[in-house]
């Protein structure tokens, strides 16, 4: 393996990628009120397709899994419609893109679901911290706890959400089983009660990521189909963590393995926070998953490039640094100062911190007085 293989082409699952270096999903709640992605979303994906995978901000599979305003969809035709430029973009300059599939369980509120409806649980447990409704951060609503017999149906919703993907142009698609969303809120024994086939043992609180995963690789094709998962966080709704992290997430991904997806991709340590490697084996996860691996969280240029180098991770995800770097590949391989994302932007407004950070060649234009917009 040479040193710097960070930089070089390789497959991930049948896609072809031009580098190892993957944006992370990262929510920017800047659809519109129907979740239909605008002209800005095609800029913004088009400005980033030189990383090797795009992975897209977690998209909602129906109505019932929104959970945050402004954030998009792919459960109508108009979301397809709406994705279609964003994919056509991506690969008119290159890129490749995978869709994120997500619902978000009971960190929702009454106010984002049809009727007011209550969000939909594992068990009628209440998060804690806020979700970010029309009318501002408010805490998610009282969830109800799923039906056994409405399993089936929710596992449609993901087919839909699976097939309307490929109609809009994209490359695969990853299950969001992590961040203490709905597929996470099943794996954990702190958010699921349930005693029937879905609650209970391991295998009971892994089996609705695991019929997810396979339901949308009979769509796909298993070597489209990626998972996240997130066995240290805590962010979404204050979720306690599992009471045996290493053992129900190594049974997970052991049994993703017998899938043959094209990847697992993992959260290594806290979300949004720092790597927490000694607390927790990942290679030990990646071993057991047995495919190709994408690493996660805290991440720099020299982490990465050693990360891939001792095959240790087949590619490696950067968020916030893909946030303010659109060139974020070419300034990594040339070792190039990094811009430093503004957090008060990250989520709902217009351009200003989405569209409108600069490339390297952008800056010494600037820099030169030939101002290019
Ligand atoms: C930030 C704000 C809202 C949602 C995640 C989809 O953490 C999210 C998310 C991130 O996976």
């Amino acid at each position: 393996m040479q040193p710097e293989s960070l930089f070089l082409p390789g497959k991930i699952g049948a896609i072809p990628v031009a580098n190892r270096i993957v944006m992370s999903p990262l929510t920017r709640a800047r659809a519109d009120m129907e979740g239909k992605q605008t002209a800005l979303a095609v800029e913004y994906y088009r400005q980033r397709a030189s990383a090797g995978l795009l992975i897209t901000e977690a998209t909602n599979i129906s109505r019932q899994g929104r959970g945050y305003a402004f954030t998009p969809g792919i459960y109508t035709d108009e979301h397809v419609a709406a994705w279609r430029p964003v994919t056509d973009a991506v690969h008119d300059a290159g890129g490749r893109i995978v869709l994120q599939l997500w619902h978000v369980g009971r960190i929702s509120h009454n106010s984002l679901q049809e009727h007011g409806n209550a969000p939909v649980a594992p068990s009628a447990i209440r998060a804690g911290q806020t979700t970010y409704t029309e009318s501002g951060m408010q805490q998610p609503s009282q969830p109800r706890a799923l039906r056994s017999d409405e399993i089936p149906g929710l596992i449609d919703e993901y087919r839909n959400a699976a097939t309307r993907a490929r109609l809009a142009g994209f490359d695969g698609v990853e299950v969001h089983s992590a961040n203490c969303y709905l597929l996470e809120q099943f794996i954990r024994d702190s958010t699921n009660k349930r005693d029937d086939a879905y609650g209970g043992s391991v295998e009971n609180r892994t089996r609705l990521t695991f019929e997810v995963a396979r339901a949308v690789a009979d769509i796909w094709g298993s070597d489209r189909v990626g998972v996240r998962l997130s066995p240290l966080t805590m962010s979404a709704g204050d979720t306690p963590l599992d009471s045996d992290p290493q053992g129900t997430y190594g049974y997970l991904a052991d049994r993703l393995g017998t899938l043959g997806l094209a990847y697992l991709h993992c959260i290594e340590g806290q979300t949004r926070g720092d790597n927490a490697k000694d607390a927790f084996d990942f290679q030990a996860l990646r071993r057991a998953f047995g495919g190709q691996y994408i690493a996660n969280n805290g991440y720099d240029r020299e982490k990465a490039i050693q990360a891939v180098k001792d095959g240790h991770a087949d590619m490696v995800a950067f968020g916030r640094s893909f946030i303010a770097n659109p060139d974020l590949p070419e300034r990594l391989r040339l070792n190039a100062p990094l811009a430093v994302a503004l957090p008060e932007t990250f989520y709902g407004g217009g351009a200003p911190g989405y569209t409108d950070y600069l490339t390297l060649d952008q800056q010494t234009a600037d820099l030169r007085g030939h101002r290019i917009w």
